[in-house]
């Protein structure tokens, strides 16, 4: 990669030609926040809206990242002292701001008694998390899988800082989930009583009684960022940041107003927060990463290589519309002022910004994962009103598609099982293999074997589904 010679940090600040800035002091504001998980999402959302909150006077809110597995971003980031720059892209138009939130970033298992040290700093109040679906270690029936939380997970290093919190008459934390599950809080609280359960049982009143784990529903479309673009960032911003995220210009972050001790004003800033928010949190899941996840599979068997082409697509969007108006929408209870319809036509419009580049293999990743909540949830409701799903059952033969290779290597972290069932089966064998009641997802669908054959099976191709898929 051919960048500009200077790097983005603390000495060429003043370099940096961006639209928009941070204007406060970074060395007067304390750490009060440590994020599992610091990929491109979390610092073009949550870093960015308490960067803002600082901004417009917070204190006290700087960030520890934390990386579980690779020390790729904190070597992209702590050469910069944390600094990086968001764009946001629309049509040819591109607007920077550098942010300067992020303290700095550590790998866990290597800097383990540094992260304890601040989880368990009185300055430290919120935990936050984008760890994806699969960071939270849940077996197929949704308990705790004790030997990947043991070894690859934040629920060790949180108990031993709970554990020095409890002992030193600290307050609690605030857990925060910023991922795409649903109930996030509420899975976050349940995945770590288990743990303290089995690891800690004498902290689990304490955890009880002092520690918050509100649920939000985060929302931005946040493409990993390739080389070209950091190679035209650089040009335009007169120095290399190898840490630049690139997205849209839609955010949105609905936050369940539950803290434990104090949080940043991240209603000055935009977000909201709300006594519940379950139902932004369902219409999100399956009506953007529903349809996301659909756009994925069915764009990549057309040949399409990002969402922008595949919503363009003749062929697939109306597919992709009727799964988000007539299968999920109907399924979903609106709070007062919440449009699922005007919800589903922004959607439309985000998917066709081609600014973006967003890529569809990115989304194709982790479907055991991701499925249960865009898809199976809408079905089992669907299947309580006896409603048809085209969409979303040509959705499913597309992602097995998926996992017989069509698309290249199976990115999940049930790879190796689901190539394996997917070679040589038919639509059927494969359904029962996955949906049966022996099935790899058994659980995840309500659905009796039957069931399965009359939907997925070969034979219920009908022509209104062949058509359409
Ligand atoms: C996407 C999400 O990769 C995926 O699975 O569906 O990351 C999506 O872009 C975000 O949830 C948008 O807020």
């Amino acid at each position: 990669m051919n960048l500009h010679p200077e790097r983005a940090c603390r000495s060429t600040l003043q370099h940096i030609r961006v639209e928009d800035r941070f204007g406060y002091d970074r060395d007067a504001q304390a750490t009060g926040i440590v994020h599992f998980g610091i990929g491109a999402f979390h610092r073009a959302h949550q870093a960015w809206y308490t960067d803002r909150a600082m901004d417009a006077g917070d204190s006290d809110w700087m960030i520890l990242g934390v990386s579980l597995r690779s020390a790729g971003v904190s070597l992209e980031m702590n050469p910069q002292d944390g600094l990086y720059t968001v764009t946001e892209r629309s049509g040819t138009s591109m607007k920077s701001r550098l942010v300067g939130a992020v303290r700095d970033v550590l790998l866990a298992a290597g800097e383990s008694d540094r992260l304890i040290r601040q989880l368990a700093s009185p300055q430290t109040r919120i935990v936050t998390f984008t760890v994806t679906e699969k960071g939270y270690c849940q077996t197929q029936e949704g308990t705790l899988d004790f030997a990947l939380a043991d070894a690859t997970s934040f629920y060790p290093y949180l108990t031993a800082a709970m554990r020095i919190r409890h002992a030193t008459g600290g307050e609690g934390l605030t857990l925060l989930s910023c991922d795409n599950l649903s109930h996030n809080g509420r899975q976050l609280k349940r995945l770590m009583r288990q743990y303290l359960e089995a690891r800690a049982p004498d902290l689990l009143a304490w955890f009880d009684n002092e520690c918050r784990c509100p649920s939000t529903m985060v929302d931005r479309i946040v493409p990993a960022s390739t080389d070209t673009d950091k190679v035209e960032l650089a040009d335009r911003i007169g120095v290399e940041d190898r840490a630049a995220v690139f997205t849209e210009p839609f955010s949105q972050w609905v936050i369940e107003d539950d803290f434990a001790s104090g949080r940043p004003r991240w209603e000055n800033v935009g977000a909201q927060l709300v006594a519940d928010v379950s139902s932004f949190e369902t219409a999100k899941l399956r009506m953007l990463n529903g349809a996301h996840s659909a756009l994925a599979y069915l764009g990549l068997r057309a040949g399409h290589e990002y969402v922008h082409e595949a919503i363009d697509d003749p062929n697939l969007r109306p597919i992709v519309e009727r799964l988000m108006r007539d299968e999920a929408a109907p399924t979903i209870c609106a709070s007062p002022g919440q449009d699922l319809a005007a919800y589903a036509s922004s959607l439309l419009d985000r998917f066709a910004n081609s600014a973006l580049k967003h890529r569809l293999i990115q989304i194709a990743m982790d479907g055991s994962q991701k499925i249960p909540q865009r898809w199976l949830a809408t079905l089992e409701a669907n299947r309580e009103l006896d409603r048809p799903c085209p969409s979303l059952i040509a959705s499913l033969k597309a992602w097995f598609d998926h996992l017989r290779g069509q698309n290249g290597k199976v990115e999940d972290p049930l790879s190796e099982r689901l190539t394996e069932l997917a070679k040589d089966s038919s639509n059927t064998a494969l359904a029962l293999s996955l949906f049966g009641s022996r099935g790899l997802l058994a659980g995840t669908w309500n659905i009796s074997d039957d069931e399965v054959r009359h939907r997925l099976g070969d034979a219920s191709d009908s022509p209104t589904i062949a058509r359409i898929s």
